[in-house]
């Protein structure tokens, strides 16, 4: 991999934001590639540089060519014109004559214009002059990566049970709902492993509270559920709830948890269940409280949890509310011409997630207090943080699944995250395979999109396709918004399509786990640009619609509509491995250089290197009833390496690679 070196610099008085763990000494400020002016860093790109990295945005693998902002935002069009998602990863890798990692640790916004004013220069400006810096210089871009992320420290690891594939949906409204949905999978035997609870599940929208008329008896439901294979689980919400006689809102008022505003009182904010308050996740204190309130649920039966709404989402705040009112009544009765009508229109848009809201709020954090607008790319960070150190304590033994919608770097240790409000596009399939490698540069392994979709109707071929590609990412989850067409797998025509294609997940489940445990165990990433191992090969590197999965094997999926295959570049000879009518069929190895694949809907297809292996398991119609141990190797050629398999129990938390990774030979 060659030799990395990092080095660490302080700008002004930074804030702390715990993303970084070990932190190396602090260099003075002296650099030949990048120039520190006007609270921003800048360089001159290559002709040919990539720039790789910013976790969780919009558009390509490389990030050249647009502007992009670092502010996690609750967004659900996740269009070309966008500037940012839920997650704050300001990391960026410069793959040219000389490869560079930059970290911009800061907590507040960030933009990066990676080319967009001009696409020779990237300029990355930062809100504050206060911010640490991290330069990592290294010879090879997986090397660069490796040192990254020992500074940030080793990857969250969900239970094994948590790769099985899982519906959900906003909408399922009681415990009938969820049945029938597992009766529909059973019964059509399509493989199922988890139910997600959307905010249905609780009484009025209150964090850790259950329905009891529409969940009687929740404990023994979630056992019945257990029985048969399936593992729900539930949201928790950032905000809660404002109400009298609710003892989370009760204690934290009491205790002084709350995010105050400027006069010291609790800061409202509009979200489900109308007006709420938020926890003040940045304090330890209030955190430690709020983590421990997973126990409720815990305590039940449940083994997951997603975390929503934590960027932290806003509806209204009274102050924006009282804006509106007061402004609206100022075009009663005018003509309102182009430019009246588009600001009253925006009047009441515009009250959501409104900047002025961010600044008027505070915390309490490392002793300090803060306005939200500053630290504010850290409160779902801290939220999954609380929740994740809570679960330390309450569950030392065993793993509990845990994931985000909003993150920051250094979040990757206590949850994963997924990748938020989607749409049923055929360009959000693409944009979920392009934010895989991005996402796994910055710690983020445990991650996947709405299958499906979220917002708008899917179509059997999009979901078709769509489970095609999520079979290979490590969250798999059929998610999709209230009123939208129904999207579970047993809803459209072509049943046995769906449970051939989902089936495929139970076969490469072995390889799976085993790459996402070695990926986390040694710093690694599971998903590859092709740049990363075929750099001299100037085709190989910009290739942006195909990705290397572990160092076995190359996944090239169909993400347009109605094609019947597509046209693959090989970076060196590859043999077909086609999934396909629940059977594994052997085809052509393609030579290096480009090549039309047929695909027909329903087909899986992986391409496996010259001298490696892909293990593969039998299948079952959950995780429980996969065999780990009996797997059939597939390889092709006269040196095969053995495979280094890596494989535990799934849920205890001593993950040593000494005690759990066997050789495979051919
Ligand atoms: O603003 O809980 O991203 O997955 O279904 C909508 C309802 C709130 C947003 C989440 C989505 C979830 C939805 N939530």
């Amino acid at each position: 991999m060659g030799i990395s070196m990092i080095k660490r610099y302080i700008f002004g008085n930074p804030i702390e934001t715990d993303a970084v763990l070990s932190k190396p000494e602090v260099c003075a400020w002296s650099n030949d590639r990048l120039c520190f002016r006007e609270n921003a860093l800048e360089c001159e790109l290559e002709e040919d540089e990539i720039v790789y990295g910013l976790g969780q945005n919009v558009r390509g693998i490389n990030k050249r060519g647009w502007i992009y902002e670092s502010n996690c935002t609750d967004d659900p069009q996740h269009t070309e014109s966008k500037h940012s998602l839920y997650g704050a990863h300001n990391f960026v890798l410069l793959d040219g004559e000389k490869k560079l990692g930059i970290f911009v640790d800061t907590p507040s916004k960030v933009v990066f214009d990676i080319g967009y004013t001009d696409y020779n220069r990237m300029r990355i400006a930062l809100q504050t002059p206060d911010f640490e810096l991290y330069l990592i210089e290294g010879e090879s871009l997986g090397g660069i990566i490796k040192e990254f992320r020992r500074l940030i420290g080793r990857s969250y690891i969900p239970p094994r049970w948590a790769f099985g594939y899982g519906q959900s949906r906003w909408g399922y409204r009681s415990a009938e709902d969820i049945r029938e949905v597992v009766k529909n999978y059973r019964d059509n035997q399509i493989p199922l492993d988890s139910v997600y609870l959307d905010i249905d599940y609780m009484e009025r929208y209150k964090d850790f509270t259950v329905n009891e008329e529409t969940f009687p008896d929740f404990e023994k439901f979630v056992a019945e559920m257990k029985g048969q294979g399936i593992h729900l689980v539930p949201i928790i919400d950032g905000g809660v709830k404002e109400e009298a006689g609710y003892d989370v809102y009760e204690e934290g008022r009491e205790k002084g948890y709350f995010c105050k505003d400027e006069d010291g009182k609790d800061f409202v904010l509009g979200v489900w269940p109308g007006r709420c308050c938020l926890p003040d996740m940045l304090n330890e204190e209030a955190g430690r409280w709020f983590g421990r309130k997973y126990k409720i649920l815990l305590d039940q039966g449940i083994d997951g949890f997603w975390n929503d709404m934590n960027e932290p989402a806003i509806f209204y705040s009274e102050r924006g509310l009282a804006e509106v009112f007061e402004k609206i009544d100022q075009y009663r009765n005018r003509n309102l011409d182009i430019n009246s009508f588009f600001a009253f229109r925006d009047l009441a848009e515009h009250i959501s997630n409104n900047p002025k809201d961010y600044a008027s709020f505070y915390h309490n954090y490392k002793g300090k207090r803060y306005c939200h607008e500053d630290v504010h790319n850290l409160f779902g960070y801290y939220m999954t943080r609380s929740a994740a150190e809570a679960f330390d304590e309450l569950s030392p033994e065993k793993r509990i699944l845990l994931f985000s919608r909003a993150s920051y770097i250094g979040m990757h240790r206590y949850g994963g995250i997924w990748q938020g409000d989607n749409n049923s596009w055929w360009s959000h399939l693409l944009l979920n395979i392009r934010m895989m490698p991005s996402l796994n540069m910055c710690g983020f392994l445990y991650t996947g999109a709405d299958i499906g979709g979220f917002g708008a109707d899917a179509t059997e071929d999009l979901l078709i396709r769509w489970l095609s590609f999520g079979v290979f990412t490590p969250l798999m989850r059929n998610h999709s918004a209230l009123g939208t067409r129904l999207q579970e797998a047993y809803q459209f025509g072509n049943i046995d399509l769906m449970r051939d294609v989902i089936g495929v997940r139970y076969k490469l489940l072995p390889y799976l786990y085993s790459e996402f445990m070695k990926a986390a165990l040694r710093d690694e990433m599971m998903f590859k640009p092709l740049g990363f191992v075929y750099g001299d090969d100037r085709i190989a590197k910009h290739v942006e619609d195909q990705l290397l999965l572990g160092d076995e094997i190359m996944i090239a999926p169909v993400y347009e509509q109605n094609a019947v295959g597509r046209t693959v570049y090989f970076p060196e000879p590859m043999k077909l491995i086609r999934f396909r009518g629940g059977e594994v069929q052997e085809e052509e190895v393609y030579t290096k250089g480009y090549s039309y694949v047929d695909m027909a809907l329903g087909d899986v297809c992986v391409f496996l290197k010259e001298n490696h292996i892909l293990p593969l398991a039998d299948g079952g119609q959950s995780i429980a009833e996969v065999d780990f141990d009996h797997l059939k190797l597939h390889f092709y050629g006269d040196h095969v390496r053995p495979y280094e398999y890596y494989t535990d129990d799934g849920e205890g938390r001593d993950y040593d690679p000494d005690r759990f990774i066997k050789m495979l030979e051919a």
